[in-house]
């Protein structure tokens, strides 16, 4: 066997079953031995963005490492955006990367470059193979450490020659080395419990801050009895990558985005209690505002730190702070559909909410159109939302490919603001390919609209036009059906509630991709 054909056997014995890939040159034997090895489904992705987002968007929906392969440094350096978004959600994901031959590297042909480096920025492991015999055991590494709690992107790169040498072995060790959450130690549990006991003066609070694997059911629910026992608040971390939520689930909302609305939630916070997530920051720094909407001297205490066991920890600490207690779950409730007239953001996300289905996953890249998206779909139907983790746009398209790929017998939803889709706007073309059940909606307000709100907030003098066409997405104004369709998407625009709700209702109705531009753009 050569050192590609183990490796990619080694990869399905360790669980890797898919890999998203843009493959060059270097990569050719990788890419044939996916012929060889027919349990390692094989996705193209016509940009690396693609790739790395749907591997993103698998990882957070399986909980298991999809593979990745892209071209040398400039392969990785397109998908490196992504990649940062799922350093940033934990995801497990394993970036293999092909590079040119060991003994050519010093040719410095025109694809050198220092492909470590990249893998770095965005790596917590990063190994680069150096004879064929020896890939499948740096295989296994590779997935070890994309599992290591709380999961983290790994990168495996694959010199050309390593690939092509004959003489390799697949390689899968019994037990496979995984690493368990942390267990939080039961005096870390005795001193949340004091801490919860000391907080409880007039006009002073208690917030739990859920993040991570504190974001899904069973860790949401034993923090929802802490919070009936103790009176303290539980919210969500700004950005979560999986939050399940909906009908049936105790509601929690996340952090604001805004800092001085975070600072406003927190408010009346004086103990701050972290449970997978990590101490709220500003996501940017303006003049004159703080960078944490954290009050002065509130105290902040680490229950559980990411790759800590959070579910378990939180278990604990409701059986000690709240033993009878039970939680407080979402009542079911739908908005109605708005009356016929214009469509915008406030009444397209209504419509959303009125029509989301059961077990639904829902990339959310809406930006400032999903503004009402959590008020109309928190009685919902239990549904996944995983969110822009990282903040580099260009995420939703790809995240959802990932999640369909990963969860075929659910209905997935991509929400995207108008400049965020077209990054990544390719990822179309993989659904359709893949025939995959993903209904798109484009806000299509024609702007980069937080943008907009972001020149006042940073107070940047604006003296011209150039400024505000920066912002600006028409003139030429995107044609998102004919995009679509360009790729095997069939499409349709909305410009009223009534269009829009007929489009959305078909579209989730029958299998396999659609896609629908909802004109919200201001009229008059
Ligand atoms: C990779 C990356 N490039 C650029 C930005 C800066 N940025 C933040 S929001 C934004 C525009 C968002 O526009 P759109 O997706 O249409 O959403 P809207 O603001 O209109 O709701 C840009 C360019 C970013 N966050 N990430």
């Amino acid at each position: 066997m050569n050192g590609a054909q183990a490796v990619v056997q080694t990869l399905v014995g360790c669980g890797v079953t898919t890999c998203f890939a843009n493959p060059g040159t270097s990569e050719m034997h990788f890419v044939a031995a996916l012929d060889a090895v027919p349990e390692m489904r094989g996705v193209l992705c016509l940009f690396e963005g693609v790739a790395t987002g749907a591997a993103d968007g698998y990882g957070r929906m399986t909980g298991t490492p999809a593979a990745t392969l892209l071209h040398l440094g400039p392969g990785l350096a397109n998908g490196l955006a992504n990649l940062h978004n799922a350093r940033r959600g934990h995801t497990p994901l394993l970036a293999v990367v092909g590079d040119h031959a060991t003994y050519h590297k010093r040719f410095d042909a025109p694809l050198e470059s220092d492909v470590d480096a990249l893998a770095w920025s965005v790596s917590g492991w990063v190994r680069r193979s150096a004879r064929s015999e020896d890939a499948p055991a740096d295989a296994v590494d590779a997935v070890a450490a994309a599992l290591r709690p709380p999961g983290q992107v790994a990168t495996l790169i694959l010199p050309a020659d390593v690939t092509w040498t004959d003489g390799a072995e697949p390689y899968v060790p019994r037990p496979f080395p995984l690493r368990r959450p942390s267990p939080v130690p039961d005096e870390q549990i005795a001193r949340t419990v004091d801490a919860l006991r000391g907080v409880g003066d007039a006009g002073r609070r208690t917030t739990i801050l859920l993040g991570g694997a504190g974001l899904r059911r069973p860790a949401i629910e034993a923090a929802s009895r802490i919070a009936a026992r103790t009176g303290a608040r539980v919210l969500a971390e700004t950005f979560p990558a999986r939050h399940e939520r909906g009908a049936g689930i105790p509601n929690v909302d996340r952090l604001a985005y805004l800092v001085e609305f975070a600072a406003h939630q927190l408010a009346d916070t004086s103990l701050l209690i972290l449970a997978g997530a990590s101490w709220p920051v500003s996501f940017f720094a303006y003049p004159g505002k703080p960078s944490t909407p954290l009050l002065p001297g509130a105290q902040v205490h680490v229950l559980a730190e990411p790759g800590d066991d959070v579910p378990g920890a939180l278990a604990a600490l409701a059986d000690l702070a709240a033993p009878d207690a039970a939680p407080s779950v979402q009542a079911a409730s739908r908005p109605d559909l708005p009356a016929d007239g214009e469509l915008t953001a406030e009444s397209a996300d209504t419509i959303i909410g009125a029509l989301l289905p059961e077990g639904a996953i829902v990339s959310d890249e809406a930006n400032t159109s999903g503004l009402w998206l959590p008020g109309a779909t928190v009685g919902a139907p239990p549904h996944d939302w995983l969110s822009l983790t990282g903040g580099a746009i260009g995420q939703g398209l790809p995240l959802a490919t990932g999640a369909a790929i990963a969860c075929p017998d659910r209905p997935v939803l991509a929400l995207e603001a108008d400049g965020s889709a077209m990054y990544t706007a390719s990822a179309l073309w993989t659904h359709a390919r893949e025939g995959l059940d993903i209904t798109t909606v484009i806000y299509s307000n024609r702007a980069y609209a937080i943008l907009n709100m972001e020149l006042e907030r940073t107070g940047a003098p604006v003296t011209g036009t150039t400024a505000r066409d920066l912002l600006d997405l028409s003139r030429p104004d995107i044609d998102f059906t004919a995009l679509a369709a360009s790729m095997g998407v069939p499409a349709t625009r909305a410009t009223t509630t009534a269009e829009f709700a007929s489009q959305l209702g078909r579209a989730l109705a029958e299998p396999g991709p659609h896609l629908i531009e909802a004109d919200v753009s201001p009229r008059g």
